[in-house]
C-alpha cells in the first residue's frame, strides 16, 4: 500500500473509532449512574403521535398506588402515579377485544434524560393479562421520587429494579407489522 493509500484508511479506520465512541458514550454514561438531568415533561408517542404531558396533566388522571419490594434498597416502596394502561387509554389505544391484536405484538420504549431504555412488551402495561404492570410514578412513600425526576417507570415484571426507569423522558409504543 502507498503511504497515501494506508495514511487514508487510518483516517478511516479513527473516523469509524470516533463515530462508535461518540455513539456509545451516552450510554456508557447512563451505565456509570451520575448526576442527570431532572425530567419535567414525558413525551408519549402511540401510533407515531406524540404528545407532551407535565406533571399537572398526570396529577388529572385516575391514580394508582403499586406496592413493590425493592431489592436494592431492601425495602417495599410504595409508587403512586398512573398506570400504563391508562395512558394508552387515554391516548386512544385502550385494551380491548378490537386493539388485542395490536397490542399483543408491540413493544414499549422507555427512556430516561440519561439516555438509559429499556424496552417492555406492550402486554407487560395489562395486568388482567399477564399479571404484570406498568406505572409512571410521580410519588414514592408519600413524597416527591426527589433525584428520581418528575417520573419514574416503575413495573411488577421485574425481581430486580433494572427496567425501572428514573427521570423518565418518554414512552413509545410501537406495533410491530
Ligand atoms: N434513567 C435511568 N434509570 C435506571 C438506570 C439508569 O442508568 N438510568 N439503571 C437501572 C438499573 S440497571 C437499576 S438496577 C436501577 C437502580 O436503581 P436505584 O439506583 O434506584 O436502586 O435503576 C434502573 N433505572
Ligand atoms: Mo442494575
Amino acid at each position: 500500500m502507498t503511504t497515501f493509500a494506508s495514511g487514508v484508511v487510518k483516517a478511516f479506520h479513527y473516523a469509524v473509532l470516533a463515530v462508535a465512541a461518540s455513539s456509545l458514550a451516552p450510554a456508557l454514561a447512563a451505565m456509570q449512574h451520575g448526576p442527570v438531568e431532572r425530567s419535567a415533561a414525558l413525551t408519549l408517542t402511540l401510533g407515531g403521535v406524540s404528545r407532551q404531558l407535565s406533571p399537572a396533566d398526570l396529577a388529572r388522571m385516575r391514580q394508582s398506588t403499586m406496592t413493590v419490594h425493592n431489592i436494592h434498597s431492601n425495602r417495599d416502596e410504595v409508587y403512586t402515579g398512573v398506570a400504563v394502561a391508562d395512558l394508552l387509554t387515554a391516548g386512544g389505544l385502550p385494551f380491548t377485544k378490537d386493539t388485542q391484536p395490536m397490542l399483543l405484538r408491540s413493544y414499549i420504549r422507555a427512556q430516561g434524560t440519561d439516555f438509559y431504555f429499556v424496552i417492555y412488551s406492550g402486554s407487560e402495561a395489562e395486568p388482567d393479562l399477564t399479571g404484570s404492570s406498568m406505572m409512571v410514578a410521580t410519588r414514592i412513600d408519600g413524597h416527591d421520587l426527589g433525584n428520581d425526576g418528575q417520573f419514574k417507570l416503575v413495573s411488577r415484571s421485574d425481581r430486580r429494579p433494572a427496567r425501572w426507569v428514573r427521570n423518565l423522558l418518554s414512552l413509545t409504543l410501537v406495533i410491530i407489522n
